[in-house]
């Protein structure tokens, strides 16, 4: 299929697709029920622009991972950071805004405790580029949030058992919210995913804010044993 019919046929099927403008409680009943939501339009053109000047900067030392991890292909480079890090004012603001926007609602799912510590850009090139089938590391709490600052892909989200691939296109200024472990209580909840290579122009760079720590993993097992008490 060209890449053109390809990027029509996505934008015909789109999962879970919301806006900011639904609410930030939509949002993560999408993520607890689906285990992830689509969030369009979170980031504007300026947000993308200063967010790549950052990571192009001085700090921008993009290098290539390793074409294989745990038998999961990879083609891509990374640049890895920390929050907080003096050095980078744009994703320090923009880890504020995302945990401002979590705690603009009620607590349902323990998103109030979820604090990105680190921050990290994967740059995408050519056909080749992208990522396999994959969970992410079970030491990322509560939610993963994947904003796509450069270029559109297919991102797939696989099944755990029965059922289908669901597969939608990620554009520039969207967010990508993952279920990790310790959202609504669940211990894992993680689902696998997969990221195709650029689709329109030649490059895609997203941006992958996380934190480190299982917050909450235990929640619902204390709720039990709080009610058994
Ligand atoms: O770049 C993306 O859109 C997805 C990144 C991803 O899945 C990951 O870093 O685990």
């Amino acid at each position: 299929m060209s890449n053109r019919r390809a990027l029509g046929a996505l934008r015909e099927r789109p999962p879970g697709q919301l806006q900011l403008d639904d609410g930030m409680d939509r949002v993560l009943a999408e993520v607890a029920t689906s285990g992830f939501a689509l969030v369009r339009g979170a980031l504007d053109d300026d947000d993308r622009r200063q967010l790549l000047a950052e990571a192009t900067g001085e700090r921008g030392r993009f290098l290539r991972v390793p074409a294989r991890v745990n038998g999961v292909r990879q083609r891509a480079d990374q640049l890895s950071l920390s929050v907080g890090d003096p050095r980078c004012p744009v994703v320090n603001g923009l880890a504020r805004r995302l945990r401002d926007l979590l705690i603009s609602c009620p607590d349902s799912h323990g998103q109030h405790r979820f604090d990105a510590s680190q921050a990290r850009y994967m740059r995408y090139r050519g056909a080749a580029g992208g990522l396999g089938a994959h969970r992410d590391g079970m030491c990322y709490g509560l939610l993963v949030a994947v904003y796509s600052v450069v270029g559109s892909a297919e991102f797939s989200v696989l099944p755990d058992g029965d059922g289908h691939t669901l597969r939608m296109l990620v554009e520039p200024g969207d967010l990508l919210l993952l279920r990790a472990p310790g959202f609504d209580g669940e211990p894992d909840g993680r689902r696998r995913h997969a990221v195709g290579p650029p689709l329109s122009g030649d490059e895609r760079v997203s941006l992958t804010l996380r934190m480190v720590g299982r917050h909450g993993v235990h929640r619902r097992t204390d709720r039990r044993s709080a009610k058994a008490g």
